[in-house]
């Protein structure tokens, strides 16, 4: 059974970091009723879900994706481009622990775990204002004796790689054109998102469905033609605060 690490939402979440969005007033908890569908999605669908604690004072620390990288071998824990995010990571390494070997990501590396989309044996990493090249480099020490390739990708107009591009199917990437060269995905079939719906490239895939926003209901038409079982998630609160529904999970295979 996939374990699924989340983090309660932060009190202090309208003080999110912000790149590409206005900012625009947060209903807490409406953003924690959103958040706990969120988590029983994962549960409807097998996961074993860690509730770790809200942090008071890291606003964005729900975004759990961003502080690690879990592969089969080892987990990496990053290095957040975002000051504010530092500190995301000690509590992370904790719950990953008893599961995986930790490797860590160190200064001037940069990373965060939404530039992360592994495909296979390779890591494509988002060279975003949040991810660098030495970061880059120690993924690659890392990962070599487990055969992992990791490779640099140019991302414009989004926060991350995977706000561009993600898995949602056992061959298939659902993808914001506009954003990534789709081109560097030759091998895999291609949803593209509705042009309407810029933010909607993010799905979640786990145990053969995707967890995925209800406000890009065109794309998830798509998706839906494509076959790909969908389970919807409204998730307006957290989206406001330039997160979606990969972010806000581990997932530990
Ligand atoms: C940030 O800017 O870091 C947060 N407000 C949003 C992070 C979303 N993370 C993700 O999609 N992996």
């Amino acid at each position: 059974m996939p374990i699924a690490i989340t983090r309660k939402v932060s009190p202090a979440l309208a003080q999110c970091e912000l790149t590409h969005l206005e900012r625009q007033s947060i209903d807490l908890s409406l953003a924690v009723t959103q958040h706990h569908q969120y988590t029983h999605a994962l549960t409807n669908l097998g996961c074993a879900v860690l509730h770790l604690p809200a942090e008071p004072t890291l606003p964005d620390s729900v975004f759990v994706e961003d502080t690690a990288i879990v592969l089969d071998e080892l987990a990496i824990i990053t290095r957040p481009g975002a000051l504010s995010r530092r500190p995301e990571t000690a509590s992370i390494a904790q719950a990953l622990a008893p599961y995986r070997r930790l490797a860590y990501i160190e200064a001037p590396g940069l990373v965060d775990g939404g530039d992360v989309l592994r495909l296979e044996k390779t890591l494509y990493v988002g060279l975003s204002t949040r991810s660098n090249q030495p970061a880059i480099a120690q993924m690659q020490h890392i990962l070599a004796p487990f055969g992992y390739t990791v490779q640099g990708v140019a991302v414009d107009g989004c926060l991350h790689l995977k706000s561009a591009v993600t898995q949602v199917g056992p061959q298939t990437l659902l993808v914001n054109p506009r954003w990534v060269d789709v081109e560097l995905f030759g091998d895999w079939q291609v949803i593209e998102i509705d042009p309407s719906e810029p933010y909607g490239a993010n799905a979640l895939w786990v145990q053969g469905a995707v967890i995925y926003p209800t406000s890009y209901p065109r794309t998830e038409q798509r998706l839906r033609a494509a076959g790909i079982p969908v389970v919807t998630v409204d998730a307006s609160e957290l989206i406001k605060a330039e997160g979606a529904v990969t972010c806000c999970s581990l997932l530990v295979m």
